[in-house]
Order: structure tokens, then C-alpha cells, then sequence
């Protein structure tokens, strides 16, 4: 299957005529102008060639979900804060959190720890179980809500506390536990709202944990409660899923291998895959992404020509995607373009990412096909 391939079935749009892909699990209308279909009847990525602003807007924000959204009734739903290091457990309204805690908000980029998966088994010839990402499975939103920190001010936290683990109120009841210390970080917040909008049903309405840099399964969706425990916690996401498995990740403890935190540094044409192009002059745009670090470089290449630098355009900070553009008059033909983003720790992108078995962390440099005419 193609990364950009949609192998769903259509049915009429409900506005202006644009095809919606059937998605019964989600609640938003899922556009084929500007999604891209995995296949699995629940995630979907955003079209590479259709990413718009800076901030990627609502309606086409990546999906993924383990499982169906559920609908939560605000008025019923509440927040539990609990475990052993918590002295003083606490249940908070959606009311509360919107009138009893100062706000915040900031933007941030939540990428999928398995984006590229369907790149990275081509890399390697083999199929990888697992979501088949292309490109689409990261989004950019201003989230506007509570930090975890002043949260964890009424429930009392004790000062040997070690983990932090927010759960979802899906099917699957996720769960995937942080240090501490990236919990009481001043940009990791309970949001309540998404580019100004309160949360939509599938990114986690009522309320979310976004955690910045990190692989998004960290980024908790209809968090209804939340764990805080003096004891390493060990549950499925951190031991068997979102954990790199293969050469080089020895199991640790009940860990099949390493697990996933900070994710490294990527970058994303903003073109369809493979692109066409017309033989004319224009602007090639993209963004680049190294996680908890900034970016610093992003550097191209066309064929097996010499590398240049793109230019950043917009901020550059850490937790946050920063878009760059170079021009190109293309020649009529086939070509491949080339892209490599580095980060403030001087990471680069490397030509090659060694095998895992569930395919996570794909962030090599990608020979982007483009066809010329
Ligand atoms: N409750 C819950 N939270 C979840 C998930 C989920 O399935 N259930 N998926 C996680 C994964 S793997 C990712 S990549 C992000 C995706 O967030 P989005 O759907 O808002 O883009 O949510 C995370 N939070
Ligand atoms: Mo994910």
C-alpha cells in the first residue's frame, strides 16, 4: 500500500460536495480532500499537501484511537485524582476545572511514535503489523487548559512521588504512565479546549493530557482519572506497545525492549507522495520537528545534487513543528527530494533507522519521488 494511498469507501459529503471516508467509530466528518484513510476504521493522518497554517485546523487533525470514541456527557463526567502518593484524593468537575484552576495555553505538536510506519517496512522490505501511517499521523493545535502541576497543588501530592498516569474512559481504558518530572513541567497540561474550540469528541472531549515532545499515546484522550504513585507503574503501553523491539532493545524487567519518550528529529514535504509536479517555478514548503529539542537546520537536496540550506520560516521552539520553504524550478523528469532537519543537540536525521519490529521512530531521510512534466 502506497502512504498516500486511501483504499476506503466513499460515500456523498455532507458539505460542499467533498467526499467523506466512512468512519463510524469517529464523530467528525472525515474528508478525503484532506485526510488520509489507514484502513483500520479509526486513524486517519492529515494529507501532507494539505497541512494549511501553521496550526493544523480540527477538522483534519490526525485521528488515532484504539478504540471508538466515546461520548461523554460533561455533566456527568469527572476527574479523579488518586494513588499512593496522593494524601489528598480529589474528583473535580468539568465546572471546576474551568473555573477553579488558572489557564493556560500552548501550542504543541503531537506526533504518533509510528508515523512513516508504512516507509519504514519499504525501507526494510517486510510488512509491520500496526497502524499503516504514511506521513499524516502529526498535528499542530494551540491547546488551552489546566497544567498537571496545579492540579496535583489540591490533591497533594507526597514528595516521594515517582510516576504519573492518566487514564482514558475508552473501551480500552488507555494508559501510559511519565516521570514525575515531565508530569510537573510547565507545558504538560490537562487540555480542555483545541485551537479554541472545547476538545472535539475524537481528540479526547471532555479533557486531554498533552505531553510535549513526547510520542503522542502519552497524550492521554477523555482522561476520567489520574494516577500518581511512588512505585514505577508497568502497563501495556509501556511494556509491549510503544516500545522499540529488536536488535539493540534487550528486554528490561516486564519491558519487551525500550520504551518510547522523546521523539527525535523529522521533517515532512508538503507534498503528496509520490508528488507531480509542473515544470515551472514555485516555492517546495515543509516543516520540521525534533521533539523536546528546537530545530535548527533543515537542508535539502535534489537527485544526488549537492545539500542546501531551506529557509525556517516562524517560530523555532521546542514541542513545536517549524515549517521552512525553498524555491525550485524543476526540470521535466524524475526526481527525488531529499530533506534532513537537525536539532539544537546537533542530532540529524540519519540515512538509515536500524529495524524494530513494530516499526516506531522511522525519522530517516526519505527520497521523496517527484515527477516532472
Ligand atoms: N484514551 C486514549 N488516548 C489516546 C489514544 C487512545 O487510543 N485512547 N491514542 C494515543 C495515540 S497512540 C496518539 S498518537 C494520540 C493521537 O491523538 P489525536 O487522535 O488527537 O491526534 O492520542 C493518544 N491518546
Ligand atoms: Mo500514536
Amino acid at each position: 500500500m502506497s502512504p498516500q494511498s486511501s483504499s476506503a469507501t466513499t460515500r456523498p459529503g455532507r458539505e460542499r460536495g467533498a467526499p467523506t471516508v466512512a468512519a463510524p467509530g469517529l464523530v467528525k466528518p472525515i474528508s478525503a480532500d484532506v485526510m488520509e484513510d489507514t484502513g483500520t476504521g479509526l486513524d486517519f493522518g492529515t494529507r501532507a499537501d494539505r497541512m494549511a497554517g501553521h496550526l493544523t485546523p480540527n477538522d483534519r487533525f490526525f485521528v488515532r484511537s484504539h478504540s471508538p470514541t466515546p461520548r461523554i456527557d460533561t455533566d456527568r463526567w469527572s476527574l479523579r485524582i488518586e494513588g499512593d502518593a496522593v494524601r489528598a484524593p480529589v474528583t473535580l468537575t468539568y465546572d471546576d476545572l474551568w473555573h477553579a484552576f488558572p489557564h493556560v495555553s500552548v501550542t504543541r505538536t503531537i506526533e504518533c511514535a509510528g508515523n512513516r510506519r508504512v516507509l519504514f517496512g519499504q525501507q526494510h522490505g517486510q510488512r509491520i503489523a500496526g497502524t499503516p501511517w504514511g506521513r499524516g499521523a502529526v498535528g499542530t493545535a494551540e491547546w488551552t487548559g489546566v497544567r498537571l502541576r496545579d492540579l496535583f497543588e489540591a490533591a497533594q501530592i507526597a514528595p516521594d512521588a515517582r510516576e504519573v498516569m492518566p487514564e482514558g474512559l475508552d473501551a480500552c481504558r488507555a494508559r501510559r504512565p511519565l516521570p514525575l518530572t515531565k508530569a510537573l513541567a510547565d507545558d504538560t497540561v490537562l487540555a480542555l479546549a483545541m485551537n479554541g474550540e472545547p476538545l472535539p469528541p475524537d481528540h479526547g472531549h471532555p479533557a486531554r493530557v498533552v505531553v510535549s515532545g513526547w510520542l503522542g499515546a502519552a497524550s492521554i484522550k477523555w482522561v476520567g482519572r489520574i494516577e500518581v504513585s511512588r512505585e514505577p507503574l508497568n502497563v501495556p503501553w509501556n511494556t509491549e506497545d510503544y516500545v522499540l523491539i529488536g536488535p539493540g532493545h534487550p528486554a528490561a524487567g516486564p519491558a519487551l525492549g525500550t520504551p518510547i519518550h522523546a521523539l527525535p528529529v523529522t521533517s515532512l514535504v508538503e507534498l503528496d507522495w509520490p508528488a507531480r509536479l509542473t515544470a515551472r517555478h514555485r516555492i517546495i514548503r515543509g516543516r520540521a520537528f525534533a521533539g523536546e529539542h528546537r530545530v535548527t537546520e533543515v537542508a535539502y537536496r535534489i537527485d544526488h545534487g549537492p545539500w542546501h540550506r531551506a529557509d525556517l520560516t516562524g517560530p523555532r521552539e521546542p514541542g513545536i513543528w517549524t515549517r521552512w520553504q525553498f524555491p525550485w524550478h524543476p526540470a521535466p523528469g524524475e526526481h527525488t527530494l531529499s530533506v534532513r532537519a537537525t536539532d539544537d543537540r546537533g542530532n540529524t536525521q540519519p540515512d538509515h533507522v536500524p529495524w524494530n519490529h513494530l516499526g516506531y521512530l522511522n525519522n530517516q531521510v526519505l527520497a521523496h519521488p517527484v515527477s516532472v512534466r
